[in-house]
């Protein structure tokens, strides 16, 4: 089913490039079918999105703003003690220090905010939103990002305790992953999860975040996508919006969630985006399709999709008629020819 559904999407991506336009028997599971869709709209990375997306439309569903919709939400996941690879509860870096990496982005005004390496936060996804409404700046990395999250009165715990706090975790890496390996594990989910929210209103207006701890042990200071506004989100008011989960520098190098947005404006579908996506990404780079990176999308019309790699991944959908994990389609060598193209 999931085999010729994918064989169908590719097919269809590619006449639809062309055409600008879908044809009427594209994926009903993953929210094709129709031309738009219900809204408000939520969509976001893994099946721990889900309760993010239900009280980000809680928070909307009282008359609250689109941000602080994706801020809520985000924070859920922040706060779930038990995921190990979103807030402080994430796997630490290599020297037992959990580094948080988070985004938040605002389709109205096209404004951005940014905090990566953060130490001792809770919630970077607030001081994310702090940074792009209360300073002139996008990003703030490190000790100056958790200066300022202090100073914006946002909780904070010393870092000798979020370093106790981390150590059973450090332990757990060390057994794991033995510190950073030139060559990731095979399964990323292991160790890389994060959260991207995306979100789109009754009126049309579109907004995300995202938030992680990002590779489990790696180099302390090590920046993943996720806080990288274009590479692990992009929100585009006129178009739509994209995020990223996996290993970020597979990511990174190719701005992945800019390029889903940009393929959206050239008339793909949001899952037809997300595949296009990975294709191209799989076209250029040597290691082609094991590249353990996924894409969820919306688009401004209420449509979702999402495409990974390998087995694809899991993401959360929710709207005032429903809520659920949807499975997305997965890549491999297999399904669209040669790849890897600037292999030596
Ligand atoms: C990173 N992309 O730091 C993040 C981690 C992640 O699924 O998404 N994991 O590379």
């Amino acid at each position: 089913m999931l085999l010729s559904r994918r064989h169908f999407i590719l097919r269809a991506g590619v006449a639809a490039a062309g055409a600008g336009s879908l044809s009427s028997g594209f994926s009903a599971q993953t929210g094709g079918a129709s031309k738009t869709g219900d809204k408000p709209l939520l969509a976001s990375t893994w099946p721990f999105g889900k309760p993010a997306n239900e009280k980000a439309l809680e928070v909307l569903s009282g008359g609250g703003s689109l941000l602080d919709a994706v801020e809520q939400g985000i924070r859920v996941v922040e706060s779930d003690v038990a995921n190990q690879s979103v807030g402080l509860s994430g796997i630490p870096d290599a020297a037992g220090i959990v580094q948080l990496d988070s985004c938040i982005m605002s389709g109205p005004g096209h404004r951005a905010g940014s905090v990566a390496s953060i130490e001792g936060i809770p919630h970077p996804i607030s001081a994310a939103r702090r940074v792009m409404e209360q300073t002139p700046h996008v990003m703030l990395v490190g000790d100056g990002a958790r200066q300022f999250a202090i100073e914006q009165g946002l909780e904070s715990v010393p870092v000798e305790s979020a370093q106790k706090h981390a150590a059973w975790w450090a332990e757990r890496a060390r057994e794991r992953s033995k510190a950073v390996k030139p060559n990731p594990p095979k399964d990323i989910r292991e160790n890389h999860d994060t959260i991207a929210l995306l979100a789109l209103d009754r009126d049309g207006n579109l907004a995300g975040g995202c938030s992680t701890s990002g590779w489990g042990g790696k180099i302390p200071g090590r920046v993943g996508d996720s806080p990288i506004i274009g590479s692990g989100l992009y929100v585009d008011n006129e178009i739509g919006a994209a995020g990223a989960t996996g290993l970020g520098e597979n990511v990174m190098r190719y701005c992945g969630s800019f390029l889903v947005v940009e393929y959206m404006r050239q008339g793909l579908h949001p899952e037809e985006a997300c595949v296009e996506t990975i294709r191209r990404i799989a076209r250029l780079d040597p290691k082609g399709f094991d590249l353990s990176i996924n894409f969820v999308a919306i688009d401004k019309q209420g449509r979702f999709g999402a495409a990974g790699t390998g087995q694809g991944f899991q993401f959360s959908i929710t709207t005032p008629a429903r809520s659920e994990v949807l499975q997305s389609p997965g890549l491999t060598k297999a399904d669209v020819g040669p790849v890897g193209g600037n292999r030596k």
